[in-house]
């Protein structure tokens, strides 16, 4: 059975709109208000017949929550022979606490149930595809989960075993973050996953790499990061080329408002995974915490992605205490920075400073008027006011008070507008300057 990507795709788009996790069995109902082109593609149905007729008339289907292939019917060719398999998730019945996994493929035009796999959890958070060991099959990697139990995902590694035309499960284990790639550099995919251990009381947690060998899935390598996060934010990789391996960073929530950002990546010289942030002596990662929650993102648009570490205080009035932030790539193994801003959370933007900027700047926060004032310290310590920055409703905005202001940033019926100083005029501080230096956090 050959179809196109294009009309899976706009079939698995019907299907969505329906299953926004495991759903009720009634998605074959038309919902006119929801939709105008039908429901499901009319080359799902006789898959769907195939299911009920072999599987489970009361199924109800699961979408996985993240990844590439967020339907519960994944519709691809598997195994290369230019014919398509499918892949279901579903549940027995909506309160079934076990989710599952069946595999059909095609013989003589006709759908053939020939897998069905049990979950670890109620839930399907991702499902991951592709030929591990080249051998031309692909291997599924599924995370499954429990519902509000974002610490007990499971990933299970499948294989098709030869001859049957079935998939086996290979291993399971707990993982936090799960991604798929190659993290050598030798064309095929390893999976990358965190796996948190806890031993009298004590927690541990390693960021692992995991290859196939065989019939068994092999740690190619492991490195300790930072045990002690309430929960991991994000996973970043930029594009690895030439001897710049593919680094990963992993943005992770410690208490409520401090962040770290853990980079692990593979080191070929050494055949192991790094995790250099990692203090020994702490068990912590002290060289990335920082009393905010920005995440790491590529700053400066070099295709290398910085991390935001804290840097000097410059505002302290015994009320609040801002930080200049410091932008660093570690591309190099060396902290770079490539960039200093002054990030005002509350108002919605940042101030991208200049290196002398940076190191004379303080700022005088009058936050009841969401106002902040931009000084220069000389070498003397005396302050000079060079511009202040203030956000101000665009209903606000409108009224007389603010000619002297100039916009810098719209946004959400707000007005980020900056007023220069004569004293600020008189350094070489423009608007066009400004407006190009002030911009939203990322
Ligand atoms: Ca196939
Ligand atoms: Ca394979
Ligand atoms: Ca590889
Ligand atoms: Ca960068």
């Amino acid at each position: 059975m050959k179809r196109s990507l294009f009309s899976v795709s706009i079939s698995v788009l019907c299907f969505l709109v329906l299953l926004s996790s495991c759903k009720s069995s009634d998605f074959i109902k038309p919902v006119d208000t929801l939709l105008s082109p039908p429901l499901y593609h009319e080359e799902y149905e006789s898959l769907v017949d195939a299911f009920r007729e072999k599987v489970s008339k009361n199924a109800v289907f699961c979408s996985p929550r993240s990844g590439e292939y967020t339907s519960a019917i994944t519709i691809k060719d598997l195994d290369g022979d230019n014919e398509n398999e499918a892949l279901i998730f579903y549940k027995d019945e909506i309160e079934s606490s076990v989710a599952k996994l069946h595999y059909f493929n095609v013989v003589d035009g006709e759908w053939v149930s020939r897998s069905d796999l049990n979950g670890y959890g109620n839930e399907v958070e991702k499902v991951m595809i592709s030929d591990m060991d080249g051998d031309g099959n692909s291997e599924l990697i599924v995370i499954w989960r429990v519902s509000g139990v974002s610490s007990s995902n499971i990933m299970s590694v499948y294989r098709t075993s030869y001859g049957l035309d079935k998939y086996k499960e290979l291993s399971n284990e707990t993982c936090s973050v799960c991604e798929l790639a190659d993290i050598d550099g030798d064309s095929r995919d390893e999976i990358f996953y965190i796996n948190q251990t806890s031993s009298s009381g004590v927690v541990q947690r390693v960021a692992r790499a995991v290859r196939l060998s065989g019939n068994s899935v092999v740690i190619m390598g492991e490195a300790k990061v930072d045990p002690n996060i309430s929960s991991y934010v994000s996973v970043k990789t930029e594009k690895a080329s030439g001897d710049s391996p593919l680094r990963f960073y992993i943005d992770a929530l410690k208490g409520e408002t401090q962040m770290i950002t853990e980079l692990v990546y593979w080191d070929a010289a050494k055949a192991q995974l790094c995790a250099p942030f990692l203090d020994l002596n702490t068990m912590s990662n002290i060289e990335t915490l920082r009393d905010n929650s920005l995440v790491s993102t590529d700053i400066n648009n070099d295709g290398i992605i910085d991390i935001p570490v804290q840097g000097r205080v410059i505002c302290d009035d015994g009320v609040n205490r801002i930080y200049l932030t410091e932008w660093t790539d570690y591309s190099s193994g060396e902290p770079v920075t490539v960039a200093e801003t002054a990030v005002n959370f509350t108002d919605g933007y940042m101030i991208n400073l200049s290196d002398s900027e940076a190191e004379t700047a303080r700022i005088v926060d009058y936050s009841s008027q969401n106002c902040w004032v931009v000084c220069k310290i000389g070498k003397d310590g005396t302050q000079t006011e060079l511009y202040s920055v203030l956000n101000v409703s665009a209903e606000r905005w409108a009224d007389d008070e603010f000619e002297a202001y100039f916009p810098v940033l719209e946004s959400d019926g707000n007005v980020v507008c900056v007023y220069i100083t004569d004293k600020g005029t008189n350094s070489g501080i423009t608007q066009e300057y400004l407006k190009s230096r002030i911009t939203k956090i990322p």
